[in-house]
């Protein structure tokens, strides 16, 4: 039995709804362990696409487990909702597990974070404005609300007070925001505990306890490499843990439980929200101009580049070997999915970034240092595309045009990462798997 650690190896978005979907069926549970409903993972259901914010994609199958875990921060009232949409669709959420130990997200938290991005200004982060930060944050000051303080409401009460008693007066004198009380709290959390209450476990010892029986687990990951509160491109970035790294933690199984590493790459590179991005292809409203204003937007177009969650149009660029290489580092990859292959379709020739220049060094590996990064100029290798062949019907390696495979070789040359399965297509069987 394999256990499988799915991560985004960019700017998150690379596609992890959809590969998570497709071999899911060969596991016994899925695991969500960090992010929460800033994700918006889609999955294509018989001829509809949903968004998945909080739920595991193994939903999508009945013999799976989906389990959110102690690492992921949860909106309780986005999960019914989502709950009922999966519902309506046929699809059963009967097996659920979510974490004790997972933090609720508050109405606080999303005031804190709309209320931060707004002081922030120019500066801001470009956050989902869905409370996430604040909620990391206050599971970091040992003042967050679990899942367990929910299910008693004597001391869900209690923490409630004391977590007010420190919040509300920075609602009120930092950010001018209205106040909580308790009873009003109480009001809307005391009834979604009446409801998620049977879906609440010890997750830990369930997952423990599986794989001691020879079950397989998929752990999901959310955002992406780039986005980690530690690895990524920080301060731009979410507040947990997107890295391989993070499912252990977020999870509650040991580094030594996971057998493989799964890196997420799109064919091309796209971020939504603030910070920094070397190889971005600049739109005319962000300063683009001429040939890189044209490669951004076709690209935005044949890759309908929006977020799942906020609908923001999302930045795009080149192919970045550098952030690959640091991604197959940071995870440990085993090996790589390389998703959208076909949007790359729409081009006379493909830039590639193999190193970065800046403040005359050159950088053949991910600059730590925020200023290096930021004036990162990329050196670019270019390959001949594919323009007008249709790939989307391709299901074996060969039957791809030799410009896309030699462009999917030289990606695994300079990632040093092999690509076991290459996406042509957003539905489940637009895939060719490699093995
Ligand atoms: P947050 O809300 O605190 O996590 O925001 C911090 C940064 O993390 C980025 N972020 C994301 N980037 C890509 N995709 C995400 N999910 C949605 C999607 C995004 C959407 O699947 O499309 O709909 O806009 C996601 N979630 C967080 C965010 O842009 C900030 O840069
Ligand atoms: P995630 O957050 O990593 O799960 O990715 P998103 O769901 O936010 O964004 C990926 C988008 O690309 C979705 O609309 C998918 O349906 C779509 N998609 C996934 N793989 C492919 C592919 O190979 N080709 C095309 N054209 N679209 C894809
Ligand atoms: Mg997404």
């Amino acid at each position: 039995m394999t256990n499988t650690v799915l991560v985004g190896a960019q700017w998150g978005d690379e596609g992890k709804g959809k590969i998570t979907d497709l071999i899911a069926a060969d596991y016994d549970f899925v695991v969500r362990y960090q992010g929460g409903n800033n994700a918006g993972h889609t999955v294509i259901h018989g001829d509809t696409k949903l968004a998945l914010h909080l739920m595991p994609s193994g939903v999508m199958y009945e013999h799976c487990v989906p389990v959110i875990g102690n690492g992921v921060v949860v909106d309780c009232g986005v999960l019914i909702k989502e709950m009922a949409m999966l519902e309506a669709e046929g699809i059963s959420c009967g097996n659920l597990r979510i974490s004790c130990d997972a933090h609720l997200i508050m109405p606080y938290h999303k005031d804190l974070d709309g209320a931060d991005e707004k002081r922030l200004g120019q500066n801001k982060i470009g956050t989902t404005k869905r409370g996430i930060g604040p909620c990391y944050q206050d599971k970091a000051a040992r003042r967050g609300i679990r899942f367990q303080d929910l299910l008693d409401e004597k001391i869900f009460r209690l923490k409630i007070k004391t977590v007010l008693s420190q919040v509300n007066p920075i609602l009120s004198k930092v950010y001018g925001l209205h106040t909580y009380t308790v009873e009003e709290i109480c009001e809307e959390f005391l009834p979604y505990a009446r409801i998620l209450a049977p879906y609440v476990a010890e997750t830990t010892e369930l997952l423990n306890k599986a794989h001691r029986a020879g079950k397989s687990i998929l752990f999901e990951g959310a955002q992406g490499t780039l986005l980690d509160i530690d690895h990524g491109t920080y301060p731009f970035v979410t507040s947990s843990s997107c890295c391989a790294g993070g499912a252990a933690t977020g999870s509650g199984v040991g580094p030594k439980v996971i057998d493989r590493v799964l890196g997420i790459q799109k064919a091309y590179v796209t971020r939504v929200g603030s910070g920094p991005f070397p190889t971005e292809q600049r739109f005319a409203e962000d300063g683009g101009v001429g040939e890189e204003a044209r490669v951004g937007e076709l690209l935005c177009a044949a890759g309908h580049e929006f977020g799942v969650t906020t609908g923001r149009k999302r930045r795009c660029g080149w192919f970045d070997a550098v952030i690959g290489r640091y991604a197959v580092e940071v995870n440990s990859l085993t090996d790589v999915a390389l998703t959208k292959l076909d949007v790359l379709s729409e081009f006379d020739t493909i830039k590639v970034c193999t190193a970065y220049e800046s403040n005359g060094v050159r950088y053949d590996y991910f600059p730590m240092q925020q200023s290096a990064l930021f004036h990162a100029k990329p050196i670019y290798e270019e390959l001949p595309g594919w323009k007008g062949e249709d790939i989307t019907g391709c299901r074996r390696f060969e039957e791809l045009p030799a410009n896309a495979r030699a462009y999917v070789e030289r990606l695994e040359e300079l990632m040093g990462a092999r690509i076991s399965i290459v996406a042509v297509g957003p539905d489940r069987q637009q895939t060719i798997m490699r093995g």
